[in-house]
């Protein structure tokens, strides 16, 4: 792994040091159950590389990015929501509320949501 930020929580988790009810995990990608869900369904989506935010994607990571999308649906799948919704949420930044520094999905599903999300 070329990006590793060893204060990173998130960082732990995608290598194992620190557990996580892991969903899904390939190559480039873990999907594990958020500790304080907001739905009956709340998965977070994240690389294993240390990105920080998608402020900070380069083209170089088109891969990654791809992966995340593609996570989802299988997380979507093995959650049971892929037939009756879910909701991919990236918070980015100050005003987005980020408060973990490695880009993450959140995946909502398992109840009916509102619009607009704030
Ligand atoms: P945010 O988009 O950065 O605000 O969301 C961070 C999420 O990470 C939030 O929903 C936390 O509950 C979740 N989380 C987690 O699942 N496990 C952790 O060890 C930590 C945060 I720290």
């Amino acid at each position: 792994m070329t990006r590793y930020d060893p204060d990173c929580i998130f960082c732990k988790i995608a290598t194992g040091h620190i557990p996580a009810n892991l969903v899904y995990k390939n190559d480039h990608v873990a999907a594990f159950h958020d500790i304080n869900p907001v739905a009956p369904i709340h998965v977070l989506i994240i690389p294993l590389e240390h990105i920080r935010s998608l402020s900070d994607l380069k083209d170089g990571d088109s891969e990654i990015a791809a992966q995340i999308l593609l996570a989802a649906r299988i997380v979507a799948e093995k959650t049971g929501v892929l037939e009756s919704g879910y909701r991919l949420v990236f918070n980015n930044g100050e005003d987005a509320l980020q408060s973990v520094g490695h880009i993450h999905a959140h995946l909502i599903g398992g109840k009916t949501m509102g619009w607009p999300p704030f």
